[in-house]
């Protein structure tokens, strides 16, 4: 292929966006059902109906006693913090997006970052153990690019030290560890419903847990601290789901099988189309267990490649293929952590090497096979041009 960036027009007219929704018309017309449902009932907020109803599906869905539906997952991660008063060390990687960090903060906590095994890209909990001291109340796994991480090594962990375990799974909607779904583990597991996600609710989350005290305390929490009418128990805030939100989960469901297979099938063609380029890899999903495979996640080895993992997204988006760095540079290296953990870098190794060369390439694409084999063939043209394609970056910086 010539290479793309000597042409004055991008590949692609319209950008092509990582985690952009492909909402299905059975989900848009389910979706404008259940919202005349909505109207007629005069009914939009404060544990609605809807908010019920996708609650029990998503509780059925993950094999957990209880979900509490929220507003979005950063709000489920500080409730649950706060729902269990963790607020001394908690222990979590740095590899992870920047909301898991913050929970930790607005609760109050020192948030301890601990490296990541390289296969999984999820938290080692042989090193998490180095880290734990008599200040240490919890560990929180996060569970990324529908990858899951070593759920039993932590709950092995959790249990020897007597500290909460809480997943992070805004990425693992409908995920299984072995032959069980990812909310059978845990104090509690965190999901993401955010527009760019596997199920979207356009802004949402969930907490799934079995603890029931924990669930009724989440309730609560999440409407500010009522405990009925002119009740206040404690410190809530607003993190209700709405009724809209909640009618969009329900009519996304029955399709999350399809949109699976969809990712999968795309998986496959990058895979294919990427193996045999020198210095590129793409993340392994779905071992031990079932994944729903929403991220194309690949590495780029700059020595083997040709040129840096920068220079490649560079040219990629200027083609319209609008790559990301998830989860570039590492929380650790972004403030205020830089600032208040300034030593954590130390022991960051294998996250500092995987975030400079990860790379996440849109993957909800119509046509794969003629798609996806644009984008491989540009990366491919890099590969085999790189003075050209450095000097091009140069020159565009
Ligand atoms: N834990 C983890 C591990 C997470 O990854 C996240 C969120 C959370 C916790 C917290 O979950 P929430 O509180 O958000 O429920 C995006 C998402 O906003 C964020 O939810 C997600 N992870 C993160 C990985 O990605 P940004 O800052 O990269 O968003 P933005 O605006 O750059 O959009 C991402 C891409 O999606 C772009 O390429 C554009 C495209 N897009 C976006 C929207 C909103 C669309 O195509 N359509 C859309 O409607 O964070």
């Amino acid at each position: 292929m010539e290479l793309a960036i000597f042409s004055e027009r991008p590949a692609f007219e319209k950008p092509l966006y990582v985690g952009s929704p492909v909402i299905e018309e059975d989900v848009k017309e389910k979706y404008f059902q259940y919202m005349s449902e909505v109207f007629n009932r005069n009914w939009f907020t404060n544990n609605g109906p809807m908010v019920q109803r996708l609650e029990a599906e998503i509780a059925k869905l993950h094999g957990a006693k209880y979900c509490v539906a929220v507003c979005n997952a950063t709000i489920a991660e500080i409730l649950v913090l706060k729902a269990l008063e963790l607020s001394k060390e908690i222990i979590l990687p740095s590899f992870t997006f920047i909301a898991t960090a913050h929970a930790c903060l607005w609760q109050g906590a020192k948030t301890v970052f601990c490296d990541i095994s390289p296969d999984r890209l999820g938290l080692d909990p042989a090193k998490a153990e180095e880290l734990i001291n008599n200040e240490t109340c919890a560990v929180i796994g996060v569970h990324l690019f529908g990858n899951l991480c070593d759920i039993e090594g932590l709950t092995r962990l959790s249990k020897k030290h007597n500290i909460k375990l809480i997943f992070d799974a805004a990425h693992a909607f409908n995920c299984y560890h072995g032959d069980k779904p990812i909310g059978c583990f845990g104090d509690a597991v965190i999901l993401s419903f955010h527009a760019t996600k596997f199920f979207g609710t356009f802004e949402g989350g969930a907490i799934l847990t079995n603890d029931p005290k924990l669930a009724e305390r989440l309730r609560f929490l999440r409407n500010f601290g009522f405990r009925g009418y002119d009740n206040v128990g404690f410190l809530g805030i607003n993190g209700k789901m709405s009724e809209s939100s909640a009618a969009m989960g329900l009519a996304s469901i029955p399709a999350i099988g399809h949109r699976s297979a969809m990712l999968k099938n795309n998986l496959e063609v990058y895979r294919k189309g990427l193996s045999g380029i020198p210095g590129v890899d793409v993340l392994q999903v779905g071992k031990g267990g079932r994944s729903n495979y929403q991220y194309m996640v690949m590495f780029v080895d700059e020595i083997k490649f040709g040129v840096s993992r920068d220079v490649l997204c560079k040219v990629l988006w200027k083609e319209n293929i609008i790559a990301r760095k998830y989860f570039y540079p590492g929380c650790h290296n972004m403030e205020p952590y830089r600032t208040i953990c300034p030593d954590a870098d130390k022991r960051l190794g294998v996250t500092d090497q995987v975030s400079n060369k990860v790379l996440c390439l849109p993957l909800n694409l119509e046509r794969p096979e003629k798609n996806i084999n644009i984008i491989v063939s540009i990366i491919k043209a890099v590969n085999e041009n790189p003075k050209e394609a450095s000097e091009w970056a140069r020159l565009h910086l």
